[in-house]
């Protein structure tokens, strides 16, 4: 593969940033672009918080907490136990590390700056050789609609524990969002050469970007192929409450499901080896692999696999060119 050829990854949290990072493992350097949901960025305590593109950012640079997938590892809660002495709000942890990225870009946004410019210099700043991208600049907020009422994402997600039923979802903001500068030029990009949609949760993380009208009308475009991994190994997820909130939505959970609401956007879909027997009711073409990424090796093996995939397809016909 050539040094100039460059691949985009769509992604949320902690799931998609595991194949985000076998990815920047066997990429060449400033290959790759993540671009990360926003949909559950909120202001917490007065500062901008972006959670999934934090999750991006520590996980690539090496300094994700290891079990819990967010946050920085070897963190200290200093902040948080002060915090507990004065007020309630003490639900969504703040780690005293992770605080400067949150008060820094607070003060960087409020100076006007857009989150795409903060955010590839943070990567910058931590020696991330991928380009880690926010869907958009512009504000989009998931609100998870609930037998309980409409909860903000990090209300329902964090304080909730996903526990209220999920009766519909949307995503505020996303009609009138853009995409980045930065994605419209590389979708565009001569030297592209795939698009992968992570193996995150398909309602929570994927679905705030395709629910911005100039990112599906970039994806339908691209002369290059878009495929996507599951995010559910059977009916069980890899993390996260996917088969939780597809029940609740009277969906059947299973990787056809998802591959048939991606639907014309992908040009093929990856299924887990136990699920070799659902191929036949996925209306493109899938490819099986080991989905469970517990090691790097096995991150790593995914990413080669699932680009493998990807250049087996022949550029899409269907799609008008750019
Ligand atoms: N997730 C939790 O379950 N509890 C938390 O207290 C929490 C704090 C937190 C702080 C910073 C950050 O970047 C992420 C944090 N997350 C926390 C994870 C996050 O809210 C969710 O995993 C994502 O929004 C879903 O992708």
């Amino acid at each position: 593969m050539s040094a100039a050829r460059q691949v985009l990854a769509l992604t949320g949290g902690v799931g998609g940033a595991k194949l985000a990072l076998g990815l920047q493992r066997i990429l060449p350097p400033h290959t790759l672009t993540v671009a990360v949901n926003t949909g559950d960025d909120f202001e917490h305590l007065g500062l901008a918080i972006s959670p999934d593109l934090d999750t991006t950012l520590y996980t690539l640079a090496g300094l994700a907490d290891p079990e819990q997938g967010w946050g920085r590892a070897r963190e200290t809660w200093t902040f948080m136990e002060e915090l507990a002495r004065f007020s309630e709000e003490t639900w969504f942890r703040l780690g005293d590390k992770d605080l400067a990225l949150h008060i820094e870009r607070t003060r960087r946004l409020a100076a006007g700056e857009p989150l795409e410019f903060i955010t590839q210099e943070f990567g910058s700043r931590l020696g991330v050789a991928t380009q880690v991208l926010p869907m958009t600049n512009d504000r989009v907020r998931t609100i998870i609609h609930t037998q309980e009422g409409p909860l903000p994402f990090q209300e329902y997600f964090v304080r909730r524990q996903c526990a209220p039923a999920v009766t519909a979802i949307r995503y505020e903001g996303a009609e009138s969002a853009s995409a980045t500068t930065s994605t419209k030029d590389l979708v565009r990009h001569a030297d592209l050469i795939a698009i992968v949609i992570c193996p995150s949760n398909p309602y929570l993380s994927i679905a705030p970007l395709l629910a911005i009208p100039q990112w599906r009308a970039l994806l339908a475009a691209a002369q290059v192929p878009v495929i996507a991994v599951s995010p559910l190994i059977g009916n069980q997820a890899i993390k996260g409450p996917t088969v939780k909130i597809m029940r609740e939505l009277g969906l059947d959970a299973s990787p056809v499901t998802i591959a048939r609401q991606y639907g014309e956007l992908l040009d093929g879909f990856v299924l887990d080896r136990a699920d070799a027997h659902l191929a036949r009711d996925i209306e493109m073409p899938t490819f099986l692999a080991p989905l469970l990424m517990l090691t790097l090796e096995a991150k790593e093996r995914l990413a080669r696999e699932v680009l493998r995939f990807a250049q087996s397809l022949r550029r899409p016909q269907y799609r008008s060119a750019s």
